[in-house]
């Protein structure tokens, strides 16, 4: 059993349908390659029956949905078919569509920044996007009107001090840092210090790519935790791993690695343009019920959006025979 730090203000908001409307276009783009290996199935003419069914769920397992949700997909779809209520491709579509939307829905849950400074600490295997994550969440909500501040406690990576102190320039957000070399946890220590002085709403701490196999790191990042809770033990507010939509199946794993060492209260999942194993949200959403917080949907400053379930399962599958691609 994986116990996950609860994170009191994970209400739905009620303004999340506004700000989906504007992101909403596009995405259907972005996971165009899920979507194709998922709608390859339905050709034209292709017509409802035991072997389509059985084809679906090999699809979705091959999109990393996971067994569990395709399992639970499957149970309730096949006596629907059965039964005739379920009479058409896509009669089916819609219904699969409408089972992936519910077992998306217990990770909709926006991020809530309230507290100041508000401490959110980014963790994740190498090269998922953690960097580009923090400027993207910079720059998203410097855009509602919330000064930020970002920690560079990634001082393992060399230069990786340098690309976040470049994104702080082009955002225009200062940016703690110490040489590279230097303690994690002691930029961490300045950063909230610093932030709570300049009366920063939100302070980004970004953190180096590490394996959980490499013990010392993953100590340190126990120690960045340890003493962020010093300071004030509900910091970090939020605790976020970055994954890789890529990396498929292994993104589970590397959840109950990291909430090993911190408790996890948020997931965000990067790189869903360029890969056919989207379905990986599901399997995450199944397995940890986190919030998914963000998705990642390209390499522009506006492709990390809000992840609003409905949304994301239609655009996960052909919404009908014809358009099946
Ligand atoms: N296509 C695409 N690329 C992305 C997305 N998110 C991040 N990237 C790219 O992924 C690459 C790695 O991003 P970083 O932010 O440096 O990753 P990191 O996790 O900080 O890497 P380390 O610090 O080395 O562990 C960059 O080229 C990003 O532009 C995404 O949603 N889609
Ligand atoms: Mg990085």
């Amino acid at each position: 059993m994986i116990f996950f730090k609860q994170n009191t203000q994970q209400q739905k908001e009620s303004d999340s349908n506004e700000q989906n409307e504007s992101q909403s276009s596009g995405l259907r783009s972005r996971l165009k390659k899920t979507r194709r290996a998922l709608g390859s199935i339905f050709g034209t003419g292709s017509k409802l029956d035991d072997n389509l069914v059985d084809d679906l769920e090999d699809h979705l397992i091959m999109a990393d949905m996971g067994i569990d949700a395709v399992d639970q997909i499957m149970s309730e779809l096949r006596p629907q078919v059965k039964s005739g209520k379920v009479k058409s491709v896509d009669e089916l579509i819609q219904f699969v569509t409408n089972k992936i939307s519910q077992q998306l829905e217990i990770s909709e849950q926006k991020l809530v920044v309230e507290q100041s400074p508000f401490v959110l600490l980014l963790v994740g295997v190498n090269g998922v996007g953690k960097t580009t994550t923090a400027a993207r969440l910079a720059h998203y909500y410097q855009s509602l009107g919330k000064s930020v501040m970002l920690a560079a406690c990634d001082t393992f990576r060399a230069a990786a001090i340098e690309q976040l102190q470049s994104w702080g320039k082009k955002l225009d957000i200062p940016v703690v840092a110490q040489q590279h070399g230097s303690d994690a946890a002691a930029v961490a220590h300045d950063a909230y210090e610093s932030a709570k002085a300049k009366n920063i709403d939100l302070l980004i701490i970004d953190t180096a790519g590490r394996q959980h196999t490499h013990s010392s790191l993953m100590e340190q990042l126990a120690k960045v935790n340890r003493v962020l809770q010093k300071l004030n033990p509900q910091l970090p507010h939020e605790s976020i791993i970055v994954l890789d939509a890529g990396n498929g199946q292994n993104a589970l794993s590397q959840v109950a690695h990291f909430n090993e060492m911190i408790p996890l209260s948020g997931m965000i999942v990067t790189k869903l343009d360029g890969t056919a194993k989207g379905g990986v949200v599901v399997a995450l959403a199944k397995k940890y019920q986190l919030p998914v917080r963000f998705i990642g949907v390209g390499e522009a400053m506006q492709d990390l959006r809000l992840f609003e379930a409905k949304e994301f399962a239609q655009a996960l599958l052909p919404q009908n025979l014809a358009e099946s691609e």
